[in-house]
């Protein structure tokens, strides 16, 4: 593996073994309450990117992934600009998440549907266990930007929650975020 760096102020990774991949409003379908306010918008409005160095290819027993969550500010009818959100394929695999710059909720939901979340900031290190969803949501007015290390046989399962969803949602309230 050749030379990869990364920006202590932003962590965004260059280099060998870096990828990147990029959700848009239009990937996002179903993904927020109010699905008739989201296909309203404009779909090839930039939601998140992240991107990741990968040493080993995934699926690989025992390694490690490194990545960078970033998620644009915004909202759709009132709820955060989100990711869509997974458990892992082997549910018992666990993860870090780190904040580095901007606001936002790190909101984690069990198998028995039960929802939290955990404020993110620069400097916020969140262990997310395994049997645990999560999904990042930017409550500020700036990129979110999150780091993450989890293990490259952990996989995602989307389909869980594409099917049944988180139990509560994260909306603007009067007095700041709200899990309704
Ligand atoms: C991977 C880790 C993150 C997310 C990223 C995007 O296990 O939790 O890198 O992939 O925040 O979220 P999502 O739900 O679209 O994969
Ligand atoms: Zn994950």
């Amino acid at each position: 593996m050749g030379k990869t760096e990364i920006s202590l102020s932003s962590w965004a990774f260059t280099g060998e073994g870096v990828t990147e991949s990029r959700r848009v409003l239009g990937d996002l379908k179903g993904v927020f309450a109010d699905e008739a306010a989201r296909a309203a918008m404009d779909q090839d409005q930039v939601v998140y990117e992240v991107q990741m160095h990968a040493a080993v290819p995934e699926g690989t027993p025992g390694g490690l992934f490194l990545g960078v969550s970033c998620l644009r500010p915004g909202d759709v009818a009132g709820e955060y600009f989100m990711t869509k959100g997974h458990f892992h394929a082997r549910r018992e695999t666990a993860e870090y998440y780190w904040g580095v710059a901007g606001e936002g909720a790190l909101i984690l939901m069990d198998e028995n549907g039960d929802c939290r979340w955990e404020k993110v900031f620069p400097g916020s290190v969140h262990y997310i266990p395994g049997n645990v969803a999560h999904r990042l949501a930017n409550t500020g007015t700036e990129t979110l930007r999150v780091g993450a290390c989890w293990p490259s046989d952990a996989g995602h399962d989307y389909a869980t929650i594409a099917a049944s969803g988180f139990t509560k949602r994260l909306f603007k309230g009067p007095n700041g975020p709200e899990l309704r």
